[in-house]
Order: C-alpha cells, then sequence, then structure tokens
C-alpha cells in the first residue's frame, strides 16, 4: 500500500499522518493505492462497509453498523424521466444520516491505530455529525469547526448530542477548512477527518460495491452531488478497483451536480480551467455550500475519464425535486442530496437504460428546508364531519 499524487504523480509510502503532498507547492490531496496483494482477495462476508475489508486499509475497530444501504428502483419517477431502470441509493439510512459514515468508521480505526487524542474537523454539517458519533463511541475527543450560522439543525443537534467540542468559524465553510489543515499541521495529536483524508474516502468507495454486487454489474450512469468533492472521487476509484478485480464488465459515466452559484468544480469541468475556485459560494443547500473544493483534481479526473458530465441546479429546482422524490417515492432527503433527481428532472441522459442517484443525507438532517412548502394542515375541531371535509378535499 502507498500514496499517490493526483497532481504531481509523486508516490509516498503509507504514512496515515500524510493528507496532503509534501512536495513543495504542491500540497494536493493523495490518495491510497494498492500493490499486488490487493488482487488476491478472497470471499466476502457480512454486510456493509467491513464487508469489504481486504480491500480498505485498516482494520475494523469502531462501527455502528454503516453501509448496506438500500438502493431502491424507483419505477414511477423512472417512468417520469424516461429512465427504464431509475435507483435511489439512500445513503440517508446510515447510522448518522449520511453517507459520511462510510468514511468515518474507516478514518477512526487510523485515528486510534496512530494514538490520535482529538479528531477534528471543517464541515457544513454533516461530517461534523458523523465524526462526533464516531468519536464518542471510540472515547475520543471531537473538534468541529463550522461555517457560523449555516449548518442545519439537525446536523447541529448531532454534534451537541455526542458531545463534540463546537467552533462556530466566522466565515465560510472554505475559511474553517483552511484552519482545520493549520491546527492539525502544528498539534500532531490531532488526526484530520475530512474529505482530504485519504484513508476516510477508501471507506466511500464501497459505495460503488454495493451497487456493482447489487445490479450485477455498475449501472450505465451514476449520479450524485458535488461539495468538497472527495464522494465523487472515492466512488469512482471504487468502481474501478471493482473492474479491476474481475467482478464488474464496465465502469459507469459519473455524472456531479452543483447548485447554480456554489459551483466551482461544473466551471472548472466545462472551461476546461486550471484553478477551482468561487467567491462567496451561495445556495439553501448549505451541504454543498463549498467555493474551494479541496479534492477537484480528483472530480475533475473522474468525470472526464468515466466520459461523464456535471451540472448545474437552482435552489428553486432543488426544494422541487426534493419533494417531488419524497412524494412519488416515499424517500425524504436533505436539499443537497435532491439535486441528482433535481438533474435529471432538466437534462436527459441519453442512451441511459440504468441509472443510480446518490441521495447523500436523510431530510430531517434540515427540516427548515421545508418551511416554504405549501401543505394540507388544517386546524380542526375534533369532529368526524371537519376530517371528511379535509380527506375529500
Ligand atoms: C448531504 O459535511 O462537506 O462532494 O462537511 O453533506 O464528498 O464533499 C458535506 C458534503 C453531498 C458533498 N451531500 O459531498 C461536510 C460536507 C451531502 C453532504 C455532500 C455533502 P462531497
Amino acid at each position: 500500500m502507498f500514496l499517490h499524487c493526483v497532481a504531481c504523480d509523486e508516490r509516498y509510502k503509507r504514512d496515515p499522518m500524510l493528507y496532503a503532498c509534501p512536495a513543495a507547492g504542491c500540497e494536493s490531496p493523495l490518495e491510497v493505492l494498492y500493490d499486488k496483494e490487493y488482487a488476491k482477495v478472497g470471499k466476502l462476508t457480512g454486510e456493509g462497509v467491513w464487508r469489504y475489508q481486504p480491500l480498505l486499509p485498516v482494520k475494523k475497530s469502531v462501527t455502528l453498523g454503516e453501509g448496506g444501504t438500500g438502493l431502491h428502483l424507483c419505477e414511477r419517477l423512472g417512468r417520469e424521466l424516461g429512465i427504464p431502470r431509475l435507483f435511489v441509493k439512500n445513503e440517508g439510512e446510515n447510522p448518522t444520516g449520511s453517507f459520511k459514515d462510510r468514511g468515518m468508521t474507516v478514518g477512526i480505526a487510523l485515528a486510534q491505530a496512530v494514538g490520535a487524542r482529538a479528531v477534528a474537523c471543517a464541515s457544513t454539517g454533516n461530517t461534523s455529525a458523523s465524526m462526533a458519533a464516531y468519536a464518542a463511541r471510540a472515547g475520543m475527543t471531537a473538534l468541529v469547526l463550522l461555517p457560523a450560522g449555516k449548518v442545519a439543525m439537525g446536523k447541529l443537534s448531532q454534534a451537541i448530542a455526542h458531545g463534540a467540542r463546537i467552533a462556530q468559524v466566522e466565515g465560510n465553510f472554505d475559511d474553517a477548512m483552511r484552519l482545520v489543515v493549520e491546527l492539525s499541521a502544528h498539534e500532531r495529536g490531532v488526526y484530520l477527518l475530512n474529505s482530504l483524508n485519504p484513508y476516510r474516502l477508501e471507506g466511500q468507495k464501497t459505495l460503488a460495491f454495493e451497487v456493482c454486487e447489487a445490479l450485477g454489474d455498475a449501472p450505465d450512469a451514476l449520479v450524485l452531488p458535488m461539495g468538497n468533492a472527495g464522494n465523487i472521487s472515492a466512488i469512482w476509484k471504487g468502481f474501478n478497483e471493482w473492474k479491476r478485480l474481475g467482478r464488474s464488465r464496465r465502469l459507469p459515466r459519473m455524472i456531479g451536480v452543483q447548485a447554480e452559484k456554489a459551483a466551482p468544480i461544473v466551471r472548472t469541468f466545462r472551461e476546461q480551467a486550471d484553478a477551482c475556485r468561487v467567491e462567496n459560494p451561495e445556495t439553501l443547500a448549505t451541504a454543498i455550500r463549498i467555493g474551494a473544493p479541496v479534492n477537484w483534481r480528483k472530480a475533475i479526473a473522474a468525470l472526464v475519464d468515466s466520459k461523464g458530465d456535471a451540472g448545474t441546479v437552482t435552489d428553486r429546482e432543488i426544494l422541487e425535486a426534493q419533494r417531488h422524490l419524497a412524494k412519488t417515492e416515499g424517500i425524504f432527503v436533505e436539499p443537497a442530496s435532491a439535486t441528482p433527481i433535481a438533474f435529471l428532472r432538466k437534462r436527459r441522459l441519453k442512451g441511459a437504460h440504468t441509472v443510480v442517484c446518490v441521495t447523500t443525507g436523510h431530510g430531517l438532517k434540515d427540516p427548515d428546508a421545508l418551511s416554504g412548502a405549501p401543505v394540507e394542515m388544517r386546524r380542526i375541531k375534533p369532529s368526524l364531519a371537519a376530517l371528511r371535509k379535509l380527506l375529500d378535499a
């Protein structure tokens, strides 16, 4: 096992404390690669993330039962969108309600292995909720840096409940990220669990394995939201490893979606630009309110190499898609997670028969997002007549 820099192609020995490339002026995120022993993966047993133990960089230590989420065939929505087999891989079914748990169970094992006294992350909410839960279970201190006033209530409640030390940073996510990277560079006992951490991302690649096992092969396309772009990078890596192992025949097109006013990766992809940054990103999908995504090079590679695509959706389209998915298929997701559905509602995918949308977080994470929704919630006298009126309305 070794570390590889996706920007300058340099290789480094396995080192759990090395997150970014140490080459002068590079500082790009690294990825975990495996030597030949990786090819001898035997029979896989159990369920969830740790079913794939032979393909992960550590042994299981702290688990809450992450992974193994439902892959739901959505026939009604699929018919509407002209997709014969549309699936929703619902990551809201993870223990803390988001896909972050897949990575955190692996990341916390590394933190324990290096004897860290605390774990830390900057977060738009879900990473902090997940890290706080796994740190609690591991008996470690959790330090979370949140953009002040911009984290959904459900996520904040989780960090509070699990006893994290919470810093509300005056600034946006990108400012918080810069600060936590600085902290982890100066405090060796503090282990960084953002998606800059290549080991954490190894856990997130297991989503690709689960999808391939469930469908018998990779889908034609996989659509998901992009924020810091750790997830698209990890899942694309997973599809490639699965194919290299001879367990699938093909690779999917990777399709990344961002909110219109927080879309640095879409812009870089379209304009083939050499930088990736948006000042003052804005969206009500606060999970992906990110202007300087650390994993942008990996994301662009996934989009280009998979012959995929990237696009934006407006906040209004996000909210409509969120409610539509909940009403037509019974799957309630947070705004960021509705971006793939919003994208498919306005852009047809040519020749895509089997499509998987990854819904990254549960709808209860951000109950305020529904505050503007038109609702049938009448106050009535406790009488049958009044009730019948509502039923027949
Ligand atoms: C629901 O928690 O960045 O592209 O700090 O919470 O891997 O960053 C969350 C991101 C999509 C984007 N959907 O994933 C954080 C954080 C939801 C999310 C994303 C996030 P990446």
